[in-house]
């Protein structure tokens, strides 16, 4: 029988990649959306027409009770948020009302229409902060050191209690940076990969770069939307650290990136304090031991592998759209 899938988020990277897995899988997949007046669809351009579109927005429960009942969903994946950590000291009111209400508007919508839905909430890496211990489990305390990791704090822990209140399926990955080449240019891996070859092309020369010393564990998005996908095929609910067990610094990753297009880093890279944040996570390092052994689930690209192909990616864009220019 074709289950049904309601993802929240849709447009966003992980949006994106698990609407493909759960398409290939034989779901019939609702995606969430809101309106705006000049929607970006860039991520889910080639697989728009198989996607059932429902308007609405985290903060507007009415919308989220009728995408509950219009999907009569069997998975809800809520991954949309507020979710650039930078935007969250600009705007911290704004990213708690999406990034932890919009939570609790989703599981509103899931308890009241579809109980027995199975629920997916994005919690990150970013609830653990400054570091309790390293590597960091699905029992290292929580320390968020920005508005978007006290947020998704509540989001996690609002997620629990329906989970111990109403006896609803309903968990959350608690996933480490995962990235490719949909992920948003403020980002700084995609930040990085579209610079270099900005800079190969002579588009551009300097990159202005905040702190090069923060260590994240960064992994390939692909893979961390079937552990998503894993975590709702249990039978009992339960939460699961996703990370690759490497961790890097920033430096190593403008080392990797600029290397791979055959330029200096050194010669292009300024310091500049505008992108130093009030408070930094300094050292990310996940340890998934119980993911592999529950979830069977595996970690296919690595750290150098999703650079190099996320520079590819960029490089190629880029050139394609030079020449276009040109004819
Ligand atoms: P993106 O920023 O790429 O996507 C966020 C999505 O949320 C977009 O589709 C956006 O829509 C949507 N959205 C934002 N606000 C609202 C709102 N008020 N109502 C409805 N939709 C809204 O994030 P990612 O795909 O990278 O991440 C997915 C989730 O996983 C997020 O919750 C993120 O915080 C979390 N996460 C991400 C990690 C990562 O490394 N990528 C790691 C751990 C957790 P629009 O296109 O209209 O802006
Ligand atoms: P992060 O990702 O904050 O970990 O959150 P981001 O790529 O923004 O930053 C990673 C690290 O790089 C340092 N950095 C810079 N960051 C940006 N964006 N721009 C710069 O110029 C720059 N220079 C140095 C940052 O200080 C930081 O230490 C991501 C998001 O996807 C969250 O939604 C998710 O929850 C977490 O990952 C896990």
């Amino acid at each position: 029988m074709t289950k049904n899938a309601l993802i929240t988020g849709i447009t966003g990277q992980d949006g994106s990649y698990l609407a493909e897995l759960l398409l290939s899988k034989g779901y019939k997949v609702y995606g969430l959306r809101r309106r705006t007046s000049t929607p970006i669809m860039d991520n889910i351009q080639h697989i728009q027409d198989e996607i059932e579109f429902i308007e609405g927005d985290l903060l507007d429960q009415g919308s989220l009770h009728q995408a509950v009942q219009v999907s009569n969903p069997d998975e809800v994946y809520n991954l949309a948020a507020q979710s650039f950590v930078g935007t969250s000291w600009d705007q911290p009111a704004l990213t708690g009302q999406f990034t932890a209400i919009g939570v609790t508007h989703m599981l509103e919508a899931v308890r009241y229409n579809k109980p027995d839905a199975k629920f997916y909430q994005a919690s990150s890496s970013e609830m653990f902060g400054k570091v309790q211990e390293t590597p960091q489990t699905e029992t290292t305390p929580f320390y968020p050191r920005s508005p978007y990791g006290v947020a998704k704090v509540y989001g996690h822990w609002i997620t629990v209690n329906y989970r111990e209140s109403y006896n609803m399926f309903a968990c959350s990955g608690i996933l480490f940076n995962h990235e490719s080449p949909r992920r948003g240019v403020e980002f700084v891996t995609r930040k990085v990969t579209d610079a270099a070859a900005r800079i190969k092309l002579g588009l551009q020369k300097e990159l202005r770069m905040g702190n090069l010393d923060a260590r994240r564990d960064w992994g390939f998005a692909g893979d961390y939307v079937e552990a998503m996908w894993l975590m709702l095929q249990q039978d009992q609910p339960e939460d699961f650290v996703i990370s690759t067990g490497e961790t890097h610094t920033v430096q190593e990753l403008v080392e990797v990136a600029f290397g791979r297009l055959g330029l200096r880093w050194q010669d292009h890279v300024v310091i500049d304090p505008k992108f130093v944040r009030p408070a930094e996570v300094d050292l990310l390092l996940g340890d998934c031991t119980q993911a592999k052994r529950k979830l069977g689930w595996e970690l296919k690209v690595g750290f150098e592998q999703m650079i190099n192909m996320m520079v590819d990616s960029d490089f190629n864009r880029l050139k394609n759209t030079l020449r276009e220019q040109l004819v």
